[in-house]
């Protein structure tokens, strides 16, 4: 046990002696690994609060299959990130997704067209962002296992509609169920360390249907209303508009960096970037690449469109979007 404890991560753990429920213990468990230091010292504990979550999260699942035939969705992640869509009945969630994938969806003019969440991948340039579309929900209608599907995204893609004028108010009560449900949505632009406890997600609000008569007005209300805790954007999933904006949006939700691994002599591939975190430097890239690289990695040069050209650069440098790195042992 590494001694450098918090005086609160003592008092947080007595609380699991009165523990009962898994939702409890995972409350507690997510709770030490927020107050815990993070260095390497701390790993080790950090890990087994994680595997204990994992476990409790499957205890859970268990009584709730057999005790109430709750229904608990996971989607399987894949691509650089996941975001998950939100939103009220009929705002054009399921719209949107098909406007950004391509794919097919069952999309219809009564609400709850979407019963189950359903991922889809979103090309981004050269890499595909998975979308989760879901069910509609409101402050008052949300059903136990959506913040948890929520809790497991790396970000939210708030959808109003605004052919509705309530809408402001409608994305006010989702968002403070959430909150109610531990999940806090927050600007694309704040930085969310892990560990992520309370969940805080990266989110923007897409105001659909802005092509039709009287929405660019109803948009400028929802930014009055609103008074600007999300990035608005407004598109139509009907006729296009603004969805290269947003399509980048939900990119930068997600705080990554491409980066290109360059072979010495050779150009660089663009067409598989490894992504990273935004922050990652040379040697988490090598860590990516190989555990050998990690090992043996000495320096890197560095090529980006803001003038490096070979830069040698050190194990510490903190990579920028579209680096085209050398890595040399
Ligand atoms: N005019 C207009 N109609 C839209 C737009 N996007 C969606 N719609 C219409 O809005 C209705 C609802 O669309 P869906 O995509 O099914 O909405 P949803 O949010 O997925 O609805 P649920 O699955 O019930 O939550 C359909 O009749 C769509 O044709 C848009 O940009 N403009
Ligand atoms: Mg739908």
């Amino acid at each position: 046990m590494p001694a450098n404890l918090p005086p609160e991560y003592h008092k947080i753990e007595a609380e699991l002696r009165t523990a009962r429920t898994p939702e409890e213990k995972i409350d507690i468990y997510e709770r030490l690994i927020a107050v815990i230091p993070h260095h390497k010292g701390t790993d080790k504990l950090i890990a087994m609060y994680r595997q204990k979550i994992a476990k409790a999260r499957e205890e859970g699942e268990r009584h709730q299959a057999t005790a109430r035939h709750a229904p608990i969705y996971k989607v399987e992640r894949s691509g650089s990130g996941q975001v998950v869509l939100v939103g009220p009945p009929n705002a054009g969630k399921s719209s949107l997704v098909k406007a950004l994938t391509g794919a097919d969806l069952e999309i219809a003019d009564y609400p709850f067209t979407t019963r189950f969440p359903a991922p889809y991948m979103m090309p981004f340039e050269n890499i595909k962002v998975q979308l989760v579309d879901t069910p509609p929900v409101s402050g008052e209608l949300m059903e136990t296992w959506f913040p948890e599907v929520v809790k497991m995204a790396d970000a939210v893609l708030l959808v109003a509609d605004l052919t509705d004028p309530d809408a402001a108010s409608i994305v006010e009560g989702i968002v403070g169920r959430l909150k109610d449900r531990k999940v806090e949505l927050v600007r694309a632009d704040t930085d969310v360390p892990p560990p992520y406890f309370p969940f805080r997600k990266r989110s923007v609000l897409a105001a659909n249907k802005i092509e039709l008569e009287g929405s660019p007005r109803a948009f400028q209300e929802l930014g009055l209303l609103l008074d600007g805790p999300f990035e608005r954007l407004a598109v139509s999933a009907a006729d296009g508009q603004g969805l290269e904006t947003l399509r980048r949006a939900v990119f930068g939700l997600l705080h990554v960096v491409r980066v290109y691994s360059k072979i010495p002599g050779q150009k660089a591939g663009k067409d598989s970037p490894f992504t990273l975190r935004v922050g990652s430097t040379v040697m988490d890239m090598a860590k990516a690449v190989h555990k050998d690289f990690s090992e043996k990695l000495q320096y890197a040069r560095v090529w980006n469109a803001s003038g490096l050209d070979g830069l040698r650069v050190n194990r510490d440098y903190v990579l920028a979007d579209e680096d085209i790195v050398e890595l040399h042992i």
